[in-house]
């Protein structure tokens, strides 16, 4: 096991790491921007070196000054977390090439799902179902084009290569519309990601965020951890997360899960990963696979009784997977409900000295946060501040429990989402469970104020 491990980001999951660390007995060394100086977790660690000014671009994304806090302090490996630099192929590279381990997948595993044409092509390779479309990028012949579309059949959608997460998508509805939308999201596609390569889908009208979870080890050993259900967003950031996803057949979930673990084996993937699908009239169609730890992983975590972060430091110091795929079994049900430092219904961030933090707590509550009373949310970053997680053996316990533990929490002095929280988890559609990823953007529409 490594002896000593740089923690290459901020916040909740930092601090989240670092828990692991101190489980395993590896020292972690914490970096910080001149924003996150003061913070307690930044403090907890055996050691912490400022990275840079408050901006992420001179910090958490600036690759010399990670590398050399890794060299001054003698680590042996990188965590990435989430964001900032966690899915930068080329991060991951000079991270291997200065002598360190990166805690995530190879540099080529990042570069492959980066590209979500090349993504694409390994999933069908390994017989993963992908959403009905162009094989590959689009061709510069309009008349092709107009083929393919309507052979595929009409909505479509035009996706960048180098896009995902929602970014660089056009919808495209008739023939009529459909040759200027592609050369629109071309254009945007080379402004922003540096590469003009489209591709098309048929575009699915109201389907389920459904993802596997997966963990790899270096010696081609795979498992798949069951699903989340990230359907609950708004403008493509998740809002509420839960697993297992409401009232899909178990059959279903083993069968798709088989061949997410195929494909890791095929493309000898190592590390966390999940393969997002869409889900719609009982068929999974896969999107795009995340090279990282997820925010939402505590959801899987705690219905496998399996620790993600603490795996993630194991496989990749080259132990084995010390389970099966056979010793995995699913317990109950949990769900996380991100907590933001915005308004709670227009959403415009709230940053802020946070003069009263009191978390919940009690039987089947867990919090991920960073803050305490006094605890300042810089400006600087994203507005995610902690997630509070409840677990139950059945989903009405969990709801139950959220309900409590949304109840008993106390945040002064900045405004949150807790407010929202607190209507999803009475609103008997999503008490229910089985909400499309429209529900809460037709919810919030119909719900103006
Ligand atoms: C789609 C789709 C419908 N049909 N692809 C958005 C984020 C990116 N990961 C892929 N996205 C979508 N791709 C086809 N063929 C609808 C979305 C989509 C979406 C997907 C997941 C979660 C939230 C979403 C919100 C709007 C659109």
């Amino acid at each position: 096991m490594f002896k000593k491990i740089l923690i290459a980001n901020r916040g909740e999951i930092a601090l989240r790491i670092q828990r692991a660390c101190q489980e395993l007995g590896v020292k972690a060394v914490m970096v910080y921007s001149e924003a996150d100086r003061d913070a307690k977790y930044v403090k907890l660690a055996e050691e912490a070196v400022c990275i840079g000014p408050a901006p992420s671009p001179l910090s958490y994304l600036n690759m010399p000054a990670i590398i050399s806090a890794a060299e001054v302090t003698d680590a042996e490996a990188i965590h990435p977390g989430y964001g900032f630099l966690s899915e930068n192929a080329d991060f991951a590279e000079r991270v291997q090439k200065s002598g360190f381990e990166f805690i995530g997948p190879t540099p080529d595993a990042i570069r492959i799902m980066g590209d979500k044409v090349a993504a694409k092509q390994a999933m069908v390779q390994a017989g993963v179902p992908c959403v009905p479309g162009s094989e590959g990028a689009l061709p510069d012949d309009p008349v092709q084009i107009g083929r393919i579309a309507r052979a595929v059949g009409y909505p479509v959608i035009i996706k960048a290569a180098g896009g995902g997460g929602g970014r660089g998508m056009r919808v495209v509805h008739t023939e009529a519309a459909l040759i200027n939308a592609v050369q629109t999201t071309k254009s945007e596609a080379a402004a922003a990601f540096g590469n003009p390569s489209v591709y098309l889908e048929k575009f699915l009208q109201n389907p389920r965020h459904i993802e596997i979870q997966v963990l790899a080890d270096k010696h081609r050993n795979a498992v798949y951890l069951g699903e989340r259900d990230c359907s609950m967003q708004r403008r493509h950031q998740k809002v509420i997360e839960e697993a297992p996803a409401p009232g899909i057949p178990r059959r279903l979930i083993e069968r798709i899960g088989e061949r997410c673990v195929a494909a890791c084996k095929k493309i000898g993937y190592r590390g966390a990963g999940t393969f997002e699908f869409l889900f719609e009239n009982g068929e999974f169609y896969f999107i795009e696979m995340n090279t990282r730890v997820q925010v939402e992983h505590p959801v899987t975590e705690w219905i496998t009784g399996i620790d993600i972060v603490r795996t993630q430091i194991m496989v990749a110091a080259g132990e084995k997977l010390p389970f099966t795929q056979r010793q995995i079994e699913l317990r109950g049900h949990a769900i996380e409900c991100r907590i933001n430092a915005e308004d709670a219904y227009k959403f415009t961030p709230s940053p802020g000295r946070v003069t009263m933090w009191h978390p919940p707590g009690g039987p089947g509550v867990r919090v991920d946060s960073h803050v305490y009373t006094n605890y300042y949310v810089p400006p600087n970053y994203d507005s995610m501040i902690g997630k509070i997680i409840t677990h139950g053996d059945t989903r009405e316990q969990a709801l139950a429990r959220m309900r409590t533990a949304l109840a008993e929490t106390v945040v002064e002095g900045i405004q949150t989402n807790i407010p929202l929280h607190r209507e999803m988890l009475v609103d008997a559609k999503f008490v229910t469970g089985g909400t499309s990823i429209h529900y809460l953007e037709e919810w919030l529409e119909q719900h103006k104020r």
